[in-house]
């Protein structure tokens, strides 16, 4: 059996989707029923919006009690480095199609600053472009969705992505988990697990619902989750 296939599915939820007007209880909330958080960082530029900042995930961490992997999706993630970790971010995850002129530089700071790695592939960008570090990756991100937006529409031929991410896990031991982020929910649930996802980034798609209070929301996605796969939580 191989080590995939024993992990339990994990749910992080993206904290761009939050309700700016009550993130402290929402918050709250979340610490009792997910895994992790995930924090999208934007420049209007490598992604043509803006969402959350340092200066506003240093104020979140205070009242979080779950890990956090940040998605950097800048144009210069490493102006970034240093000052998420000192706010104490657990991962923090790049964009290969930014880091490529530095990579094992920024990796080895990343490290040295005591926080995991965490690398994010565009859906057109090829596996083969972090393949030269892939051992060296703790959280693999698979996107689903173009980056810059919540509530696109999830791209089917990432399945493959997935599926070929897996295998490389196998095959060469390695140790990531394989992230998807975009567009997640009841009807994306079973092939992103059959492939080999085991973290799930959460957002409009199968968490956060209008009309539907919070932790109400995370059991609903909890069923369907299990609904979806038979994989009990
Ligand atoms: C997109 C960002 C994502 C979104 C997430 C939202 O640039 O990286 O993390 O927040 O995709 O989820 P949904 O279900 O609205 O697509
Ligand atoms: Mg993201």
């Amino acid at each position: 059996m191989d080590k995939n296939s024993v992990s339990k599915p994990m749910f992080s939820p993206s904290l761009m989707c939050l309700d700016f007007l009550d993130i402290k209880n929402q918050i709250e909330i979340l610490n009792k029923c997910c895994d992790m958080y995930h924090a999208d960082i934007m420049d209007g530029h490598f992604a043509k919006n803006i969402t959350l900042s340092v200066d506003i995930i240093k104020a979140i961490i205070k009242v979080a009690t779950l890990p956090f992997d940040v998605h950097l999706m800048v144009e210069t993630p490493n102006d970034y480095i240093d000052p998420l970790a000192d706010i104490g971010v657990d991962t923090i995850s790049l964009h290969a199609e930014t880091i490529q002129r530095d990579s094992y530089r920024i990796i080895r700071r990343i490290r040295d600053l005591g926080c995991k790695f965490g690398v994010v592939v565009c859906p057109a960008t090829p596996l083969s472009m972090v393949q030269w570090y892939l051992d060296q990756v703790d959280i693999l991100t698979i996107m689903t969705v173009e980056v810059g937006y919540a509530g696109q529409k999830f791209i089917p031929q990432m399945i493959d992505k997935i599926a070929e991410a897996n295998t490389l896990l196998i095959e060469n031991d390695y140790h990531y988990i394989i992230q998807v982020d975009g567009a997640i929910g009841k009807d994306t649930y079973k092939p992103l697990y059959d492939a080999g996802t085991r973290l799930f980034v959460m957002g409009t798609s199968g968490l956060f619902k209008h009309g539907v209070e919070l932790s109400k929301a995370c059991q609903i996605m909890k069923e369907e989750f299990t609904e979806a796969t038979g994989v009990k939580l």
